[in-house]
């Protein structure tokens, strides 16, 4: 493989697009030794086949705002690779979506979905459109109207979208509701689903949960665990949601969540009411943390600040990309932070993983440690495939089993001679393989 001449050639057919590129870099990194060893790859050309999308579906929605205004967005969906599944992968409604970003995170879903051992394939779409301070009924209009166009794409066995930043359990149900008027049947077409039609239960804490038993495995790795443990988390989202619940239900404190106006210090720990305060924070679509800060005075408000200054044991960035740099790093190092664990895609900018690594820190990439989402997803379409709904047990323990095969596959690729597992190495050279291989069984299409 001539890694710099791939990187030149898509720098040059997709200028800008630094997400995207950030992602296939990293990607191809890690592969590059498991590639040069099986000459099939380069035979079948697997690397260009593997980086440019199936297909990309851009389009237009127009709505209405309270007002009366017609509004117009821009949507997406990137279908990426399907050699082993329907394609799949989250929608995201931000103001900052574009098509960089958008295939970055379909690149990733590729190799994450992978990992979960089950068959789905890579896709992410989404729309610039600003959920922030809409009503209800806009939201329904917007959702309503993006569905128009999504719906002659997906499908049950073909693609099935889920929630992503800015789209949860009220916008998966607006857009089911169009999905079904329009296809006119009952399938699982989407995932993240309310639990009365066909949804599954614990794919809400999924994500978050799924990210504390990586993590908890990891630490196991050191003979060590969450008990008594300080943790720095970031954004205030599903996600963060989660791991914040599980992490506190595993011993640990967890001092800091943020919002992109600033970070919240609370050295008595977030958990119990003060989850409930968040949620509430959040129904009310404010794009703020701060209000935190005068409801529990204990607790200190860090404007325009991140977590990753704090003095913690474990940091868990939940928000966004690239939203952990150099800096951030080298502080949590000095802080004596022991492992570090990817709720959200791709947050740690290249930089600030070089400096895990050779710190060896325990540091994990989002692709292994986030992958819970999309796993439970994928129960979630078993679920629907057989017209039946697991309890909670089962699917949490389904979930935990998955989680810890993951943990499997990464430790399996990613240690060094020394004993050092480079979990970003391990999980992309196993998701790899496996789709690598489907596509060498099924050739050239
Ligand atoms: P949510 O919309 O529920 O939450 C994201 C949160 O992060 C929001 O509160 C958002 O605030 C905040 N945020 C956004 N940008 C920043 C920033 N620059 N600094 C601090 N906070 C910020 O999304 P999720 O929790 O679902 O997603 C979070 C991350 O996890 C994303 O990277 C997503 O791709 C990833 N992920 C999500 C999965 C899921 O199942 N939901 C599964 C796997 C990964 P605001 O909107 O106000 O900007
Ligand atoms: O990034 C992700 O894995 C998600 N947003 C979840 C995708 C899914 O299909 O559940």
């Amino acid at each position: 493989m001539n890694l710099e001449k791939i990187m030149n050639n898509l720098e040059k057919k997709h200028p800008g697009e630094n997400e995207y590129l950030q992602a296939v870099r990293e990607v191809l990194e890690s592969i590059e030794e498991v590639y040069n060893e099986n000459p099939h790859f380069e035979t079948a050309n697997i690397i260009d086949r593997l980086v440019e999308p199936d297909r990309i579906l851009t389009f237009k929605v127009c709505w209405v705002d309270d007002s009366g205004k017609v509004q117009v967005n821009l949507g997406y969906r990137v279908q990426f690779n399907n050699a082993i599944g329907p394609y799949k992968g989250g929608l995201r409604f931000h103001p900052s979506v574009n098509l960089s970003i958008l295939k970055f995170l379909g690149f990733e879903q590729i190799f994450k979905n992978s990992l979960t051992t089950l068959p789905m394939g890579g896709a992410k779409g989404g729309s610039d459109f600003d959920p922030k301070g809409k009503s209800n009924a806009e939201i329904m209009r917007f959702c309503q109207s993006f569905m128009l166009e999504l719906w002659k794409l997906i499908g049950p066995e073909t693609d099935v979208p889920a929630g992503d930043i800015g789209v949860g359990g009220r916008e998966i149900g607006f857009l089911y509701g169009m999905y079904r008027k329009l296809a006119r049947e009952n399938t699982g077409v989407l995932t993240g689903k309310g639990l009365n039609w066909g949804g599954s239960l614990i794919r809400p804490e999924a994500t978050g949960f799924g990210a504390v038993y990586f993590a908890k495995e990891m630490l196991a790795t050191k003979g060590e665990s969450f008990k008594g443990k300080v943790v720095a988390i970031s954004g205030f989202g599903n996600v963060a949601w989660g791991a914040t619940i599980k992490a506190t239900e595993l011993g640990a404190k967890v001092v800091t969540i943020s919002g992109p106006d600033g970070y919240i210090y609370d050295p008595d720990g977030i958990s119990g009411e003060k989850i409930d305060y968040l949620l509430e924070l959040r129904a009310s679509n404010q794009d703020i943390v701060k209000p935190y800060s005068y409801e529990f005075p204990n607790a200190q408000f860090h404007q325009g600040k991140r977590p990753w200054e704090v003095k913690c044991d474990i940091a868990l960035p939940c928000a966004t990309q690239n939203e952990l740099g150099k800096d951030d790093a080298a502080n949590l190092i000095k802080n004596g932070v022991i492992c570090v664990a990817e709720g959200a895609n791709m947050p740690s900018t290249p930089e600030a993983i070089e400096l895990f690594l050779a710190n060896k820190v325990l540091f994990a990439p989002g692709k292994a440690v986030n992958a819970g989402g999309v796993a439970t997803s994928g129960l979630e379409m078993a679920q629907n495939a057989m017209k039946l709904s697991w309890p909670m047990k089962e699917v949490d323990e389904r979930l935990h089993h998955i989680m810890c095969s993951i943990h499997d596959a990464c430790v399996k690729y990613g240690k060094g001679s020394d004993g050092y597992v480079n979990y970003v190495k391990g999980a992309n050279v196993a998701g790899f393989l496996k789709v690598a291989n489907a596509m060498l069984d099924q050739g050239v299409i």
